[in-house]
């Protein structure tokens, strides 16, 4: 299934690098896109991802899970 998330803090490529790092680590998640205009990352994931985990991670690295 596709899905769209919005990531706030996101400024730069070095921010589009961090987070498709960050969901490729979930299993099953590809083809990564991310509009830093929109601040959507939009990605193709074959099992639903645990989005509590995701937003610790972003957390983590200093963006955050809208
Ligand atoms: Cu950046």
């Amino acid at each position: 299934m596709q899905e769209t998330i919005t990531v706030k803090g996101m400024s730069c490529q070095h921010c589009v690098k961090a987070v498709s790092a960050i969901l490729n680590e979930f299993a099953g998640v590809s083809e990564v896109a991310i509009d830093l205009t929109l601040g959507s990352v939009t990605f193709k994931a074959e099992v639903a991802i645990d989005l509590q985990s995701l937003g610790h991670k972003l957390d983590e690295a200093g963006y955050e899970l809208v």
